[in-house]
Parts: C-alpha cells; structure tokens; sequence
C-alpha cells in the first residue's frame, strides 16, 4: 500500500468511530501531535500540584486537609497516567521530562498564578477543575485508544475535585463578610486565566483543524469555553458570587451567556513563560527531579538485580 492509501485508510477506520492503538499504523504527524498534547497535559497535572500543593499545612481543619492532600496526590496520578500513555507512542519519559524542566515543553497556562488565601483552594477546584473536565470529558472520545482511556480515568477523580471546591466556596459563600469578601478576591484573580485554559480562539489556533479532522479533539476551543461559561456563570450567581465582566450578558435568542474581551496577550506571554509564578513553578519541578534522583537510582538498580537473580534462576 503507497503512503496514500495508508493514510485514506486511517481516515476512514477515524470516520467510522475506531479507536486507534499504539501498534496500528498512524500518520507521523499524528503521533507527534498526540506526544506533544499528552506530555503537555502530564506536565500540567504535575506542575498543578504545586499551587495547591502549596497549602496542605494551612488547611483549616483535618477533614479539607484530608482531602486536599488526597486531591494532590490523585494529581500525580494522572501525571503517570499520561505519561504511561504517551509512551506506547515511542517517547521516554526521560525525554519528556527534560523537555519540561528545560523549559521545551509547554504546560497550562493556568499553573503559573500564585495562590494567595484559602479560597484559592476552593476556587481551584470549582472553577479550574470545572473547566478540566469540560475540555477532558471532550478527550475522553479521543480517537487515540490510551488517551482516551487515561482521560475517563481522570475524569472520574476531577469530578471529586470539583465537588470539593464548590463545597469550600459554598461554605465560605455562608460565612463572615471577611469569608465572602475572600471568595469574590479569588474568584476576581482566577476567572480571566480560566477562561484562557481553553486555548486561542477558534480563528486564532494552529492545531485545532487537524485534530478534529482526526478527531483528537472533538470540539473547538471556543466551543468548550462557551460550553464551560453558561455552566458556571448560573453556579457564580446561585452562590452570591459575581462574575468580573462588565460586559457579562445573557443573551436570550442564543440561550448564552456572552462575555467580555479575553485578553489573549496575557495567555501567550504566560505560556512562553513569562507568568507571575513560572520561575518559580520551574524552579520547585528542578529541585525536586534533583531530590529525587536517589529514589530513580536505587528503583533501577534493584529492578537490574532482580533480572540477574531471575537470569541466574533459569
Ligand atoms: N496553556 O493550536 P492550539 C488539571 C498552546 S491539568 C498552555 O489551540 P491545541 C489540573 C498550545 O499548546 C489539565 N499552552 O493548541 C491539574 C499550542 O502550543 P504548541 C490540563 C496552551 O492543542 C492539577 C498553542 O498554544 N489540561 O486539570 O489545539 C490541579 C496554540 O494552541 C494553552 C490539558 O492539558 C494553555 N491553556 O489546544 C488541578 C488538556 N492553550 O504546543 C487541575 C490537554 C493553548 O503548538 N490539552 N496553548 O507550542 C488540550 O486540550 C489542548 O492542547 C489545548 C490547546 C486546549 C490546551
């Protein structure tokens, strides 16, 4: 079969819904597609565990303790979720990783924010969580088999995620003015940057036709958005919360809530690293990579003398 006929077929097999899997044939530029969106993702969800991360000690009471350290520690397992996946793709995780602490890689924008009180933590949840699984409920169809199946694995914990960050804000929402007043200061930082987790807009992003040709992505970014939008403007207003858009408005013909200009310059200069915490973000992923390298060592070596032990055996 010419080249050609090889990629009409894998066309038609993505037309018809199949999955594809690591040992079918696939077109290079799909593989390198699927490595670039899936170590990216990895990277975010462990960089993601800083800004929370950030806060188990200062937890206000056991019980949200407990549960934002299991939050964190789901995040690192969505990491090698990934990871995992995107190597049946033929890429090490070594070289992931270098591509991440050399700042080659990209990961979401929304990690580079510093989490200034508590109610950074509830918001996180409710509103960065709440955009993930809008965008990941989406991959969970992707036509790639392993990412596909790590994003319905991730979806079910972000749904966790999500809960417990609208219960802290709800919480918070039914306090003092001093709780509320930090709720709405939270809600003021993260909303833009939220917004931005869904990418460039429509007319404006690179990658988005030949994914949904090949049914990567499923929807656009700005379909996404919108979709995440009129679910959380309705929640804001239920809990009391403004939204900071003047230009907020629901538009009865479309049954949509519109909003105000993205200021999209603020997403490429973030994700090119130059946000308020990316030094920083960068600089806590090297350290740990170096601490850690005792633990790589000592997991290779052990596994080396198992298969002399085992070789010896038979
Ligand atoms: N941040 O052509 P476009 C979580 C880049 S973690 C950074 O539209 P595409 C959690 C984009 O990569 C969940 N970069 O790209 C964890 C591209 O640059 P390159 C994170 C962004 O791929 C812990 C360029 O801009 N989720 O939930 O069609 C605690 C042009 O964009 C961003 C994922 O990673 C951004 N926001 O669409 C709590 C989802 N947006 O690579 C929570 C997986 C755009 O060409 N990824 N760029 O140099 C995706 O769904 C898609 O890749 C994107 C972008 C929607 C992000």
């Amino acid at each position: 079969m010419d080249e050609q006929q090889k990629l009409q077929e894998f066309q038609d097999r993505i037309d018809a819904g199949e999955k594809i899997e690591p040992k079918d044939w696939m077109p290079e530029r799909f593989r390198k597609q699927l490595v670039r969106m899936m170590s990216q993702h990895a990277h975010s969800e462990i960089i993601g565990m800083l800004p929370e991360g950030n806060w188990i000690t200062r937890a206000p009471s056991l019980r949200r303790k407990l549960a934002l350290l299991a939050k964190v520690q789901d995040e690192a397992g969505h990491g090698l979720y990934l990871y995992s996946g995107a190597e049946t793709l033929g890429v090490s995780r070594d070289e992931m990783i270098d591509d991440l602490l050399s700042g080659k890689a990209k990961y979401s924008n929304i990690f580079n924010y510093p989490t200034q009180t508590w109610a950074d933590i509830g918001v996180i949840g409710w509103l960065v969580d709440g955009a993930a699984i809008v965008n990941q409920t989406m991959l969970a169809k992707s036509s790639f088999g392993p990412y596909a199946r790590a994003n319905l694995r991730i979806c079910k914990e972000e749904s966790f995620h999500r809960k417990q960050g609208h219960e802290i804000i709800a919480t918070m929402m039914k306090g003092t003015p001093a709780q509320r007043k930090m709720v709405q200061d939270a809600v003021n930082r993260w909303w833009w940057p939220t917004l931005m987790m869904f990418g460039p807009p429509d007319d404006n992003s690179p990658n988005s036709n030949e994914l949904i040709r090949w049914k990567v992505k499923t929807k656009t970014n700005d379909e996404l958005r919108q979709s995440f939008i009129d679910r959380t403007v309705e929640e804001a207003h239920d809990m009391g919360i403004e939204i900071p858009d003047p230009d907020l408005r629901y538009n009865e013909e479309t049954k949509h809530w519109e909003i105000g200009e993205i200021n999209f310059d603020e997403l490429y200069r973030v994700v090119t690293g130059n946000g308020p915490m990316n030094k920083k973000r960068m600089a806590a992923r090297r350290k740990a990579h170096e601490e850690g390298r005792w633990v790589r060592e000592a997991a290779e070596a052990y596994a080396e003398k198992q298969k002399l032990k085992e070789k010896k055996a038979s």
